[in-house]
């Protein structure tokens, strides 16, 4: 045995119990009371909650946005989702115009490799500029990449797909096995009220949340959802925002379709008031942060018997210089926000001790259902023996302030200043290896591998 964590009370997607966990080559050798050390490194976890590392299925490391690239790389970026308790990530391929699928693939494979602190996986993006090599789908699942996503809106910058198209990438990916992510906001209702916006002098960051309202969304969810179920495909709804898109996924999913959702951290604890402080310009991700009432739909949908059935960080940070870009304009704000490591704290802070959601809930939503929705079973997303040592350990008392300082981003602010969690993530292992202790990062640059995820149901 290399490493026995003692005195574990152990939380999964359905049980608690008091146990040991005995860590051998970076899998889990055994789960007992009566575990004994025999020379293996002793973590005494007692007082303490130890879960399945988080599987955040939704990062943009340096991502090419516009005149920039989004702040973290895949090594900052996963040195950020370690501190918080992630151990897996799973980014997004992005094609260059007039690269092939395959090559961005190979592309983002060596870049990624010689980074990443912790796993990782990959999800292809398929924009309207693919669709040439819509044939290459099957080839891009067998190597370990069954997820496609595709975007409804974000035109002007060649992210967009026609509707038209849509069923036919849904086809393919069906027919694949695999499962079609889907940003889902209406570019229509969004380009008119910019439009109206610019034309009229509103110009600053609030008039980004107000462009992109909540039923750009729902209006585009319902749209999708329909296209779904006539293709007989299974689509993810990535970073659902809305109580009225939350709506629109609970209607198609009474009418049959296969459509599953995805919250993100921001959704949860911020609203659109943030938008008129002096940094407003620091908030501005698309979809836009949406009102309490939402937030508070988003939190009853991640509880038992709930539709949202994920949370993943849309990590993509950006320092506030470019954010700075869109001072007199708020479309030339690069979008997006860090978020990895915010995932575990403000599920369990924000959730948990508010009582909104169970510690259940929180196992299920971060590991559990993100390790059979991607592929990732039985490796990742569980405590069992034979699985990868990625765990968590949680101090409940622990009192953590997420200032720009605590926070492992390459960016100079934390959008989650204002929070000071009650319980925060002590340790970190991935499979096997102690990657953060009492918020210092131990790992190591390209540590991590590639996972290729299989089909999932
Ligand atoms: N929105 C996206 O769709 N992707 C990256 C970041 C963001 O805010
Ligand atoms: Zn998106
Ligand atoms: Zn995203």
């Amino acid at each position: 045995m290399d490493l026995l964590v003692k005195n574990a009370r152990i939380v999964t997607s359905s049980e608690t119990f008091e146990s040991n966990i005995g860590v051998k080559d970076g899998v889990i050798a055994s789960i007992s009371p009566i575990l004994e050390p025999s020379g293996a490194r002793v973590y005494d976890a007692a007082g303490k909650i130890v879960i399945p590392g988080a599987i955040d299925a939704h990062t943009h490391m340096e991502l090419p946005v516009g005149d920039t690239t989004s702040a973290d790389d895949f090594y900052s970026g996963t040195r950020a989702a370690a501190c918080g308790g992630v151990t897996t990530i799973v980014d997004f391929v992005d094609t260059q115009p007039g690269q092939k699928l395959l090559e961005a693939l190979a592309d983002y494979r060596r870049r990624a490799d010689s980074k990443v602190a912790v796993d990782y996986g990959l999800h292809m993006m398929f924009k309207g500029q693919n669709l040439p090599e819509i044939e290459k789908i099957p080839e891009v699942v067998r190597k370990g990449i069954p997820s496609f996503k595709v975007y409804t809106a974000y035109k002007k910058r060649g992210l967009m797909i026609d509707d038209a198209d849509i069923p036919r990438v849904m086809e393919k990916v069906r027919k694949a096995g695999g499962l079609v992510a889907i940003h889902a906001e209406s570019e229509r209702i969004i380009q008119r009220l910019i439009e109206e916006n610019l034309a009229a002098g509103r110009t600053d960051a609030k008039y980004h949340a107000q462009s992109r309202p909540a039923e750009a969304e729902a209006e585009a969810i319902s749209r999708v959802a329909r296209l779904a179920r006539e293709a007989s495909a299974r689509i993810y709804i990535v970073h659902l925002s809305s109580m009225a898109g939350k709506a629109e996924v609970e209607k198609a999913r009474r009418e049959g379709t296969n459509v599953f959702a995805e919250t993100c951290p921001h959704y949860l604890v911020l609203t659109d008031d943030v938008y008129s402080r002096e940094d407003g310009r620091n908030f501005v991700m698309s979809p836009a942060l949406k009102k309490t009432e939402d937030r508070a739909a988003l939190w009853e949908g991640l509880g038992a018997g709930g539709v949202i059935e994920t949370v993943g960080s849309d990590h993509c940070p950006f320092p506030s210089a470019e954010k700075d870009w869109g001072e007199e304009d708020f479309t030339k704000i690069p979008n997006g926000v860090p978020g990895t490591e915010a995932i575990v704290p403000i599920l369990y802070s924000e959730g948990v001790k508010r009582g909104r959601i169970s510690m259940f809930d929180l196992v299920r939503v971060t590991s559990g259902a993100p390790s059979m929705r991607f592929g990732l079973a039985p490796s990742k997303g569980s405590i069992s023996v034979g699985s990868d040592a990625d765990l968590v350990v949680i101090d409940p008392k622990k009192r953590v302030r997420m200032t720009a300082d605590v926070m492992h981003s390459r960016i100079d602010y934390s959008i989650y200043d204002g929070i000071t969690t009650e319980g925060y993530p002590v340790l970190t292992l991935s499979r096997g290896e102690v990657v953060m202790e009492d918020g210092e990062f131990t790992g190591t640059r390209g540590r991590g591998k590639f996972v290729p995820r299989r089909t999932a149901s």
